[in-house]
């Protein structure tokens, strides 16, 4: 039986004044309340120790290079790393990564319980625009900032449980999921930083966005038969609202720990990774169902094209 406590430590704000030495001694604090609650497992947000800086436009590109990681673990990280090997608390956190050959991904790590990195990801579904867009209540600049990630969706065998990262807006595709099912993930776990409205669609509030987001999280659960812990950074960023909503989901797609603030707050749960091979044995049994003569168009084509 494999069975691990797994953690959610939602973030609230930081703000553009905020150093990382900051941010990472909260994310500290949510560690040692996770150890006394036997978590082994602990998910941090996307971009955990800055604030949401693609909302702020940058003419120079280059003057966003202050909000990038050179290397990981770093000064300002190091003691969150000694700490995890200290608790033995396996951990994945976002961040901005700034590689030597110059490209700039939205990445996030894994690491073992020993504290160190066994995993990497980089954001592949990248929201947002390129140019100020004065149309929108607010900008969100992913595309001016990263590249779309070039690692693919891979799966680790981690603590003896099959693991899968994703970042914020890749839990609304379903080719997110389904290539980490493919691998036999039992955990997949996305942060994400969502603003509270939609600032294309003032129709869209809190209320909606809440909803999609743990739509598409319970969904990806549910038919790929594996627990997802969809973890936020909340709370106002400089004026700009961020929803909380992190939950924790089991292999049959329902919740089973959600947060209720938009401030830094520790989720957990217990899982029971055993649980993942009734569905993956039954109705989502890939190998005996799935009709991939079918699925051409998934990898063939990318917008829509409707029938004459
Ligand atoms: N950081 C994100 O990827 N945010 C998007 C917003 C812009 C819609 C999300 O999918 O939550």
């Amino acid at each position: 039986m494999t069975r691990l406590i797994v953690g959610g430590a939602q973030m609230g704000p930081a703000q553009k004044a905020d150093s990382r030495e900051t941010v990472v001694a909260r994310m500290m604090d949510l560690m040692r309340e996770a150890s006394a609650k036997g978590v082994g497992m602990l998910v941090y947000p996307e971009l955990a120790l800055t604030t949401f800086f693609p909302r702020w436009y940058m003419e120079d590109r280059a003057e966003a290079d202050f909000w990038f990681e050179r290397e990981m673990p770093n000064g300002a990280t190091r003691p969150l790393f000694d700490l995890a090997a200290e608790l033995g608390i396996a951990m994945t956190f976002g961040y901005a990564e700034l590689t030597p050959d110059g490209h700039h991904f939205n990445t996030s790590i894994l690491t073992n319980r020993k504290g160190e990195i066994v995993g990497k990801y980089r954001k592949i579904h990248l929201p947002g625009h390129v140019e100020y867009d004065p149309e929108r209540t607010h900008q969100h600049l992913e595309k001016r900032y990263f590249e779309p990630g070039d690692l693919g969706f891979n799966v680790w065998r981690n603590e003896g449980v099959l693991m899968g990262m994703a970042i914020c807006n890749d839990r609304r595709w379903p080719e997110t999921f389904r290539c980490m099912g493919l691998q036999g993930v039992q955990l997949v776990t996305i942060g994400y930083n969502t603003p509270s409205v939609n600032s294309q669609n003032g129709g869209e509030g809190l209320k909606e966005r809440l909803f999609h987001s743990e739509l598409s999280l319970q969904v990806g659960a549910y038919q790929n038969a594996t627990f997802v812990a969809g973890i936020a950074k909340a709370g106002v960023e400089d004026g700009n609202p961020l929803m909380g909503g992190s939950v924790i989901v089991d292999p049959n797609g329902f919740i089973i720990a959600k947060a209720e603030t938009e401030g830094d707050e520790l989720i957990t749960a217990d899982c029971d990774f055993d649980l993942c091979a009734f569905g993956k044995s039954t109705i989502f049994d890939f190998a005996r169902h799935r009709r991939i003569e079918h699925y051409g168009r998934i990898t063939a084509q990318t917008g829509v094209i409707e029938p004459r």
